[in-house]
């Protein structure tokens, strides 16, 4: 079994009758079981997915982060992990309650900083918590400690990740599951779902050619496609000397159907650069959420999911079925995402002998087929009406464009641009602490690329990219409006103005446009960057510094600036090797 202990407690009759079969070998898993609001639960009562008024009880993880030796698809590598785990630990609430994350800081061979990120969590009462070095705080030093606390602010399926460097393409991610009101009403929740492409090189020696001055190493392919960490891999592909850290047959992840039920599943791309299509032979996808918004339910038999982002799809047990089913992930190719072993197929059986067969033999659908060629785009913007409708300010006060360019800079480095400027973080230096302080100018850190709104009530962002690559764009502190996005030039038009698109990710087309929008609603410094490791390595990142005038008013705890003196005190002694944005 793999469940948290409460819940396997409380809920083991349930989760008995639904463990998947055989069992697996879970050194590397996340739980693949059933998931269920936890005890104490549906504390939002008869509230709905259009409340906004949620309840409170304290979740406490403890996470130790170590480098170690794994091999989640048979190769041997050194990995980051999290309690000794790859995927890391699922995080669970229910909608309102405070999670406290207590991160211990043991990564060695060589020690590094590292602080995690709380993907799409809002952070309205608890901007300082949000996890990106060099904005809301320092990294936590090696051998430190440092404990997060923010309350689960929104609720659906999301994850938790490093954003030191390219820390969390090395292994420092997990899934994160907030239980709250349900939409449209399913049977089985078969909880959350990791798409993640996999890298057999340490992140750090990637990272150096990304940024480096060579154009023909900027682009790192991955080696293999994981869903929930696990997949085969073909040793006869490595180098000679490598054969001994490699194993075939490593295995891939089952997850049982039940014929006739409606299953919810959590798809996440926890990746580092590619695009997943998302399939499961023979079954349709009903879509329900895109990031933390519930959304008007829609069919469709594949689902995009550019880097950070989520989709939360139901699907219907095929009635009398006893067979079993590949559920299949390739990372997109064309220019969408570059891999040598794009292809992850888990098993989707009904009954148990089905699975001992191996590998399905069933068809893909079509049009995914057509997808993993290169659609390097989320589904149209008037597939996804959210379910809780939110009008935007028509007439922003504010509209700020800026271009994303690639180009070399001075020292002739590969580098990313936002409005000709690449970002380059210190870590010693976190905007938000000296904005609270009153500081919120840095004449002499242009590559902070701080962009000061002020008070304005609403902001317009307007992104060009004229290169031919897409870029999952993610929005730190806010639910984005999404008004348009696509190629060419924006028309000026905007899609379902009355209650557009909101989502924390979305995918910023080549040769194209996106246009969003958020409510001044949060005060604080939020990360506005590409989501693809590489690129946010490589500078395409600006912060958004929201009402300065509040930030100043925040009681911000002392524990922070205690982080940047004990992280002082590191670097002092130490020279912080950043060869990249920091990010
Ligand atoms: C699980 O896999 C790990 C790594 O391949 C191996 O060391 C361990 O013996 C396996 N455990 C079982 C029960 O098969
Ligand atoms: C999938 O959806 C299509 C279109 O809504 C429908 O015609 C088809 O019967 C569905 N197939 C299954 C297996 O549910
Ligand atoms: C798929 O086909 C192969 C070759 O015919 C067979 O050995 C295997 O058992 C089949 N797998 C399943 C799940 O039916
Ligand atoms: C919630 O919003 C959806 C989408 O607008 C609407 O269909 C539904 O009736 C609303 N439910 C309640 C309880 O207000
Ligand atoms: C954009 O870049 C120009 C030229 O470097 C600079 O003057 C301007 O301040 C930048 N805009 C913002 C909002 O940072
Ligand atoms: C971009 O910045 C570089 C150096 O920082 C400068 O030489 C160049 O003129 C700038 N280009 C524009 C369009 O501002
Ligand atoms: C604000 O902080 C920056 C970075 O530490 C510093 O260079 C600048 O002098 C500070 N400005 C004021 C007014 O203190
Ligand atoms: C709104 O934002 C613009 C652009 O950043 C800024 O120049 C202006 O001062 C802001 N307005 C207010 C009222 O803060
Ligand atoms: C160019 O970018 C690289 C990679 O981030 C960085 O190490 C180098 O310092 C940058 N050069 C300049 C002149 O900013
Ligand atoms: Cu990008």
């Amino acid at each position: 079994m793999r469940l948290s202990g409460l819940t396997a407690l409380l809920f083991s009759s349930f989760v008995y009758a639904q463990t998947d079969y055989p069992e697996l070998n879970t050194t590397f898993l996340v739980t693949t079981n059933p998931v269920t609001p936890l005890p104490q639960g549906f504390p939002w009562g008869s509230k709905t997915a259009n409340n906004t008024n949620p309840c409170n009880v304290i979740r406490a993880y403890d996470f130790t982060v170590k480098r170690e030796q794994k091999a989640p698809d048979g190769y041997l590598k050194n990995v980051l992990i999290i309690n000794g785990q790859f995927p890391g630990p699922l995080i669970e609430a229910n909608w309102g309650d405070t999670i406290q994350v207590t991160v211990h800081n043991q990564i060695t061979g060589p020690e590094e900083g590292v602080a995690l990120h709380w993907h799409g969590i809002l952070q309205k009462t608890s901007q300082w918590m949000d996890g990106v070095p060099g904005v809301q705080q320092c990294p936590i030093p090696p051998g430190g400690s440092f404990t997060y606390s923010f309350i689960a602010d929104l609720y659906g399926t999301s994850w938790y990740h490093s954003h030191y460097s390219a820390q969390y393409a090395g292994g420092l991610i997990g899934p994160m599951v907030i239980h709250g009101p349900q939409t449209i009403p399913y049977d089985i929740d078969k909880g959350p779902i990791l798409l993640t492409d996999y890298f057999h090189r340490n992140y750090f020696s990637i990272v150096e050619d990304v940024v480096g001055t060579d154009v023909s190493k900027v682009g790192p392919l991955s080696d293999n496609n994981l869903i929930q960490g696990r997949n085969n891999f073909d040793c006869s592909t490595v180098a000679p000397g490598d054969t001994t850290k490699c194993t075939d047959n490593a295995g891939i992840t089952n997850f049982r159907f039940s014929p006739g039920k409606v299953h919810r599943l959590r798809l996440i791309n926890a990746g580092a650069e590619g695009m997943q299509k998302f399939s499961i032979d023979g079954h349709n996808l009903t879509v329900i959420a895109n990031d933390f918004v519930p959304i008007i339910p829609y069919t469709t038999q594949v689902v995009t999911l550019g880097i950070g982002q989520r989709t939360d799809v139901l699907v219907t047990g095929l009635p009398g079925a006893t067979g079993s089913y590949a559920m299949r992930s390739s990372i997109a190719g064309g220019f969408c995402s570059f891999s040598t072993q794009p292809d992850v197929i888990a098993i989707a059986y009904y009954n148990h002998a089905a699975v001992a067969l191996g590998t399905p033999n069933t068809t893909a659908w079509p049009a995914w087929s057509a997808s993993v060629t290169g659609q390097c785009a989320n589904d149209p913007l008037t597939d996804t009406t959210p379910w809780y409708p939110i009008t935007p300010d028509p007439n922003p006060p504010v509209t700020q464009n800026i271009d994303i360019e690639f180009g070399q800079n001075a020292t002739l480095h590969w580098v990313w641009t936002m409005n000709n400027s690449s970002f380059r973080a210190n870590y010693n230096q976190p905007i938000l602490l000296l904005s609270n302080l009153g500081n919120n100018s840095y004449p002499d850190s242009p590559q902070w690329n701080v962009y000061n709104f002020g008070s304005n009530s609403s902001i317009r962002i307007h992104l060009t990219n004229p290169g031919f690559l897409s870029h999952p764009i993610h929005l730190h502190g806010h639910n984005m409006f999404v008004l348009n996005v696509g190629t060419g030039s924006w028309d000026g038009t905007i899609v379902n103005p009355s209650n557009p698109q909101r989502r924390d990710v979305q995918i910023l087309p080549a040769g194209g446009y996106l246009v969003l929008q958020i409510e001044a609603d949060n005060p604080g410094a939020w990360p506005l960057h590409c989501h693809i490791a590489w690129h946010v390595s490589g500078g395409l990142y600006v912060t958004v510094l929201e009402r300065p005038d509040d930030i100043a008013k925040l009681q911000i705890p002392s524990i922070m600036a205690q982080t940047c003196r004990d992280w002082a005190t590191f670097t002092d002694e130490t020279v912080v090797d950043q060869i990249d944005s920091g990010l």
